[in-house]
């Protein structure tokens, strides 16, 4: 009887772990296009999961995309105050790095559900209209 018992969990601690490894994984791609001075989305909200940024850079100057978990509205981010023209960036949770004029760069990241901004953080470029409210739910 407790052998059955035994045999019985083990057999419910498989289904569970199974059906775990099954459940697909949600997130999804999200495609950005820069240009002075704007950030244009294909779509603003995602499912939590693995969140590929694929950023293109339309424009004629350097730019980049900045993705920062906060509260705060998009036109409502902290100054650096080390850095003249650009904003803090706490709560990064992931970015492109710099990305030339016609060139894109891809990164992933996981994130929680929640509220997020999408900025470029090039001097004067926030200020001047990069940023965006994203959702990820
Ligand atoms: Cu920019």
């Amino acid at each position: 009887m407790r052998r059955l018992k035994l045999v019985a969990m083990l057999a419910v601690a498989a289904l569970v772990t199974g059906c775990a490894a099954a459940t697909p994984a949600k997130g999804g791609t999200v495609h950005a296009t820069l240009t002075e001075m704007k950030i244009v989305l294909d779509r603003s909200s995602v499912p939590a999961g693995p969140i590929t940024f694929v950023v293109k850079n339309n424009g004629t100057l350097e730019h980049e995309l900045v993705v920062i978990q906060t509260e705060a509205a998009d036109d409502k981010l902290a100054p650096d105050v080390e850095a003249a023209g650009k904003m803090d960036e706490t709560g990064n949770v992931g970015e492109t790095g710099e990305v030339k004029p016609g060139e894109s760069k891809t990164f992933t990241v996981t994130i929680p559900a929640g509220h997020y901004v999408l900025m470029c953080n090039e001097v004067g470029h926030y200020a001047a209209g990069m940023h965006l409210s994203f959702t990820v739910n």
